[in-house]
């Protein structure tokens, strides 16, 4: 009961995929087709509070403050749902939630939100706090959470049940001045969530050939983010985000996260590379497009996006920590 009352705060980053997940093995357990590889980010974060209360009868969830529309609730009750069943427990809790990701951004706040959720849920209702533990949780509430666990480079081991998938730091403390420039190409609300976007991409005649070049990717990757070669995570990466986006195009029907900014964009960086500048494009569930680089070469890919998107339009993220309780 006492420790039950503690009140428990978390504080996880969100990250960005450098070898995409895109497809469930498991709807429910979310087990995915394929491993993936990703950059925890800095400044990019959510902070949560958990604490449990007998007296409530439902749990009471607040995002920056304000009570959550119901749809966005459902989830979260959902997931803590599963944590009282983990812990053997019935009562419910207050959660309160601080978002400083810039939806804007494009980056996803699931992952930063579901990471801090299941590190403060857990601690709250005396559940191990074992970062492999916590990633396993994170990830039955958004997939890529499971990688937010942990700080830097990150891969997560598809495993094929509960047990088996989890994420794991492949590098916690980033030296390497690698960078990732976020070019806002639309400020409106994604039209297919992640969620709903890999599954109409799972009737895709070439999803089959994804998951094979997604696990294809995966050692590459490794071997050059351990090199700190730029020249190869970034070919790897973009080849990868196109594959991924493949699959959005010949879904049956198909649909596209592409806008005309993004593919403005996109050209902006091949425009780029051919002037000597180590630049790379990677896409996720939105059409902003977010450049692969390193630190020194920042100015001279700003300098040449400036005048197409704006300053305002550009967010520069550098490699950022793990899961911390405040
Ligand atoms: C990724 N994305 O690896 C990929 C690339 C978006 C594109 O993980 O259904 O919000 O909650 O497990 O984690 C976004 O998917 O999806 C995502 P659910 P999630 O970062």
């Amino acid at each position: 009961m006492s420790i039950l009352q503690t009140a428990v705060t978390a504080k996880a980053h969100t990250n960005i995929a450098l070898v995409k997940y895109w497809g469930k093995a498991d709807q429910s357990l979310i087990i995915p087709t394929n491993d993936s590889i990703s950059l925890t980010l800095d400044h990019f974060y959510t902070t949560t509070t958990v604490r449990f209360d007998a007296h409530l009868t439902a749990d009471e969830i607040t995002l920056d403050g304000l009570t959550l529309p119901t749809d966005g609730q459902q989830r979260m009750r959902h997931f803590m749902d599963m944590i009282r069943h983990e812990a053997k427990i019935t009562t419910f809790a207050h959660i309160e939630t601080a978002n400083h990701v810039p939806t804007a951004a494009g980056l996803a706040s699931s992952a930063s939100g579901f990471a801090a959720l299941a590190g403060a849920a857990a601690k709250a209702a005396g559940l191990s706090t074992d970062r492999q533990y916590l990633s396993r949780l994170a990830r039955r509430g958004s997939g890529s959470a499971s990688r937010s666990l942990f700080g830097g480079f990150v891969h997560w081991h598809a495993g094929h049940d509960d047990a088996s998938s989890f994420a794991e730091p492949l590098t916690e403390k980033v030296t390497w001045p690698i960078r990732m420039i976020a070019i806002v190409t639309s400020r409106a609300e994604k039209k297919i969530g992640s969620t709903n976007g890999m599954q109409a991409s799972q009737s895709s005649p070439y999803f089959a050939d994804w998951v094979k070049t997604a696990n294809a990717d995966i050692s590459p990757m490794t071997a050059a983010l351990f090199k700190e070669d730029i020249k190869s995570v970034g070919e790897i990466a973009e080849h990868n985000a196109m594959s991924m986006h493949a699959t959005t195009l010949s879904a049956e029907p198909p649909f596209t996260y592409f806008n005309s900014g993004s593919l403005q964009a996109m050209q902006a960086v091949q425009d780029l590379r051919l002037t000597g500048v180590n630049c790379y494009y990677t896409m996720d569930a939105g059409p902003n497009v977010k450049v692969l680089c390193e630190a020194a070469d920042v100015p001279a890919i700003l300098a040449r996006l400036q005048p197409l998107f704006g300053s305002y339009n550009l967010v520069v993220a550098k490699p950022g920590p793990g899961l911390t309780y405040l």
